[in-house]
């Protein structure tokens, strides 16, 4: 069980660092190799947009995924990891929504078409996945009003949708710093390896680590929070 526990300890500080490394990576790119952060219309206030969505989409949103595996929380009330699970997703929901009003604003003042690309399309459906599935694990496993019938039937799908959303969001994020990177880096061209362009990458690359470590802690049978009888 000690060991377990340390394997589970390794990783969960592998995850965090990972984690927190993709932000600070997304913080220098738009502070050291873009134009900064603003909200002005310019490209300073788009530049909300990664900054937003990597540290509560994606840093936000996996930990809020592992928050029962902490082993140290298993004497906490349900309702307490609950809370905080959805506490977690909510904050990383509304941070995605502004992330979302700095990108259309940025194309709005710069006549800029909306939502032709890929990426956007996918990550507009990522966006409005994620607050369904906020809206229905709010109303039928948090409130305590839906029957245990409705929680047993829902919970294979909650869980199955929530690893489908998190994948997806950094599917559509590996998609946006592709089409940013093609966008902006025109002299010295992208296909040039400048350092943006490698430093860039590197940041993909954390971002797909950071999904791999949050995927693979949360889908060790072991690491599960014991079933309480009546939860
Ligand atoms: C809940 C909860 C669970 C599931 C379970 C249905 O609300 O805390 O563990 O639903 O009761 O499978």
């Amino acid at each position: 069980a000690m060991d377990g526990y340390r394997g589970f300890l390794g990783l969960l500080v592998s995850a965090l660092l990972v984690g927190f490394l993709s932000v600070i990576f997304t913080l220098i790119w738009v502070l050291h190799y873009r134009e900064g952060l603003g909200w002005d219309g310019g490209a300073s206030e788009f530049n909300w947009h990664p900054v937003l969505v990597v540290t509560g989409f994606v840093f936000i949103q996996g930990i809020a995924i592992i928050v029962y595996r902490l082993p140290w929380t298993w004497k906490c009330s349900k309702l307490l990891m609950k809370s905080i699970h959805a506490g977690l997703n909510t904050i990383a929901a509304i941070l995605a929504i502004i992330s979302l009003v700095a990108a259309f604003d940025f194309h709005n003042a710069s006549h800029i078409p909306n939502m032709y690309s890929l990426h956007s399309w996918v990550g507009m459906i990522a966006v409005i996945l994620y607050i369904s599935q906020l809206l229905i694990g709010f109303f039928v496993f948090l409130l305590p009003l839906a029957p245990p019938s409705l929680r047993a039937l829902l919970m294979p799908i909650h869980v199955y949708s929530g690893l489908f959303i998190f994948g997806t969001v950094i599917a559509t994020v590996l998609m946006g710093v592709t089409e940013k990177l093609l966008f902006v880096l025109k002299k010295p061209a992208y296909s040039t390896f400048p350092p943006e362009g490698i430093f860039t990458n590197t940041l993909g690359l954390l971002i797909l680590l950071f999904g791999a470590l949050i995927f693979w802690i949360v889908t060790r049978p072991q690491w599960k929070r014991p079933k309480e009888p009546n939860s």
